[in-house]
């Protein structure tokens, strides 16, 4: 019998990373699930290790230290990672470039550019050393054009774009598949992180038109990591069927 994959996913509490990590279980893909709020890994792990083997890491992508410590900290059984999805990422604000805050651009390159490498650094090696393995980029739309006021969050996922493609390059010879996922607007807590616990102005975002659910993008990053080994979806964009841009929106 085939021994089970393990895929690690950063930003496992909410939104994208927490449907992902659902679907996964009910595929028989082991996990290793990241984020900030041990609650919700508890109460996820409790819910999901009815299917699979669970194990959880409580870390801020932002302290390297601590992203390096933790992965080097798996057991034995979960060490072999063969799925990354990083995932773990945010907007924080909304303002032209002239009224931008330094705490909010600090914390949108630290998490989604830095935070996203810090983690790569750690578990790239075991990847190399068995020649095999799958990484997934969360990135976006935003990484794809620029919108107004969307300056250092659309930089920060360029960034993971570059990063993707550059990946692609290095890990070439050692057999190791990437690729990135690029969602439009999906209805997570995305928007209430971006508006600081805004609700009502976040829920607005969504108003008037079918955005994407946090379950469409699991299903195409389970549709990404399920394909043949030989193949491997490089770059893929997924938009709500109302959404023709990032400013397009067909709301009624
Ligand atoms: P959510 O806010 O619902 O989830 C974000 C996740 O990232 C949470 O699990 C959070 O966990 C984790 N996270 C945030 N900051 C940190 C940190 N400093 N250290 C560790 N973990 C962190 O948003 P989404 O699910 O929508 O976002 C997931 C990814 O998808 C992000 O990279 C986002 O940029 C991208 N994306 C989102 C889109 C959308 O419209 N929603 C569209 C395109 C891309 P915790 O707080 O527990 O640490
Ligand atoms: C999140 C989608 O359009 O809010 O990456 O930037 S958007």
């Amino acid at each position: 019998m085939n021994k089970n994959k393990i895929a690690l996913i950063t930003g496992a509490t909410s939104g994208i990373g927490m449907a992902t990590a659902k679907l996964f279980a009910q595929n028989n893909i082991n996990l290793v699930l990241c984020g900030r709020r041990q609650e919700r890994l508890d109460t996820l792990k409790r819910e999901l290790e009815k299917e699979v083997a669970v194990h959880t890491l409580t870390f801020d992508v932002r302290n390297k230290t601590t992203v390096l410590a933790q992965i080097e900290s798996l057991p034995n059984n979960f060490k072999d990672i063969d799925i990354l999805i990083n995932n773990a990422g945010n907007a924080h604000g909304l303002e032209p470039i002239q009224d931008g805050s330094l705490e909010d651009w600090d914390a949108m390159l630290d998490i989604n550019v830095k935070g996203l490498l810090y983690v790569s650094k750690a578990v790239i090696p075991n990847m190399i050393a068995k020649k095999s393995g799958h990484i997934i980029n969360i990135g976006s739309t935003a990484g794809k054009e620029v919108y107004p006021k969307g300056n250092v969050y659309c930089a920060s996922k360029h960034a993971v774009d570059a990063i993707n493609q550059g990946m692609r390059i290095d890990l070439n010879p050692y057999n190791i598949k990437i690729g990135a996922v690029n969602p439009g607007m999906v209805e997570t807590e995305f928007s209430e992180v971006r508006f600081k616990g805004n609700t009502e102005k976040a829920a607005k975002v969504y108003h008037g038109f079918k955005p994407l659910q946090p379950e469409d993008i699991a299903d195409i990053i389970h549709f990404v990591v399920t394909r043949p080994y030989h193949v491997n979806i490089a770059d893929l964009v997924v938009m709500s069927t109302a959404q023709a841009s990032s400013t397009i929106v067909n709301k009624n």
